[in-house]
């Protein structure tokens, strides 16, 4: 039985942080980061049966095009990324009531709509990126048993090409769910490895007022290659939520709006539109068969 201290729920019996019972989602589920992006999905919905927000954490469960789908706020980081799939994985998986593991399992169908800086000048702002694989420097995955799930081969490619700085811990990489990538992919979106970082500024070699242990990172990052896989973008979840999704038996597939061009310096004048045009694409692609 797994201790309360491990599985904590409120006293309506919804888990801790997300607020969420069994019953409250679909097993479609759309991860965005920022909580007002929730109804920009939700609003196109036929309909909304449940609406919960408990801090950054803010679900919709509803009907589009006769498709049962979830929508929920992730709020930033990979620390977050811990809690949402994890707690996400208790509601399917693990029985509330007598606290044991369920003998048949669920998997649960992630996507996650973002945004994302793009490292390649040929993707530029407003187009799209599919995550064929995430590139982890965050450091958060490395908390449990990794090994069975990640591609030792290309994290080892990269640590040596980027002569890596292993006090700041070792990247991991883990690919997308084939089968949601098969679902979405078109013409339209570019494919590639996904880095997730652990934060915004130094973490992703932006400079302000602080120094950073190497500035030369993002240059190493943008012209690494393995197996004619290269590294499109950086953002801060996509690696996390492959990883757990990977141990947990999930399937997961991260899409990004880039809204910023690291090798022309240049931003979005209307980051909004991407991931608008983004969620409409996602939302048919999901229901078109
Ligand atoms: C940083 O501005 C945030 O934007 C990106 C990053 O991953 C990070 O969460 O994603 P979202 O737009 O989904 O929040
Ligand atoms: N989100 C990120 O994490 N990085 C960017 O450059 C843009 C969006």
């Amino acid at each position: 039985m797994i201790q309360s201290s491990e599985l904590i729920l409120n006293p309506d019996g919804s888990v801790y942080h997300l607020n969420l019972r069994p019953e409250n989602i679909a097993n479609d589920i759309i991860f965005v980061g920022d909580q007002n992006r929730v109804e920009k999905i939700t609003q196109f919905f036929d309909s909304v049966e449940f609406s919960t927000q408990k801090r950054e954490f803010k679900t919709q469960t509803g009907v589009y095009k006769g498709k049962r789908i979830t929508v929920m706020s992730t709020g930033i980081g990979p620390d977050n990324i811990d809690i949402v799939v994890n707690e996400l994985d208790a509601l399917v998986n693990i029985d509330l009531v007598t606290r044991e593991p369920k003998e048949k399992l669920t998997s649960l169908n992630i996507i996650r709509i973002g945004t994302s800086g793009s490292l390649q000048a040929d993707i530029p702002v407003d187009s799209f990126v599919m995550s064929t694989f995430g590139l982890g420097l965050d450091n958060m995955l490395r908390s449990y048993l990794i090994d069975e799930v990640s591609n030792a081969a290309m994290e080892e490619a990269f640590i040596n090409h980027t002569n890596w700085d292993i006090r700041k811990g070792k990247p991991y990489v883990i690919a997308c769910s084939e089968k949601l990538e098969k679902l979405i992919e078109s013409d339209k979106i570019h494919k590639g490895i996904t880095a997730t970082a652990g934060g915004f500024y130094g973490p992703q070699g932006r400079v302000l007022r602080l120094n950073i242990q190497d500035e030369e990172l993002n240059s190493k990052m943008d012209n690494f290659t393995f197996n004619d896989n290269r590294i499109t973008n950086l953002e801060m979840e996509t690696a996390a939520i492959y990883g757990l999704s990977a141990l947990l038996g999930h399937n997961a597939l991260s899409l990004n709006a880039i809204i910023a061009n690291r090798a022309s310096g240049t931003f979005s004048e209307d980051p909004y539109k991407a991931v608008d045009e983004l969620i409409k694409y996602t939302l048919d692609k999901i229901t078109a068969n």
